[in-house]
């Protein structure tokens, strides 16, 4: 298990971070997300072995928003 902070850009209302979070739960290996809207971040759980920041930032994109591993 890993836990990751990303930058979310695209957010403006409760329901987009509704949006992103539920695209990204939903992604095998993904076992908690927490998406905060003021803070353009989100906080992802993963395993490792079944899913990696690649796809989690293109399941965000897919949706219409932007992620990005800071640094
Ligand atoms: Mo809110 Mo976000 O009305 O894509 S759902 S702006």
């Amino acid at each position: 298990m890993k836990t990751e902070k990303y930058n979310v850009t695209g957010m403006t209302c409760a329901a987009c971070q509704a949006n992103v979070d539920r695209c990204v739960r939903k992604l095998d290996g993904v076992s908690d997300v927490d998406v905060s809207l003021l803070g353009n971040r989100m906080t992802v759980t993963y395993d490792e072995n079944r899913t990696a920041p690649d796809a989690i930032i293109g399941a965000v994109e897919s949706i219409g928003y932007g992620a990005s591993l800071p640094g």
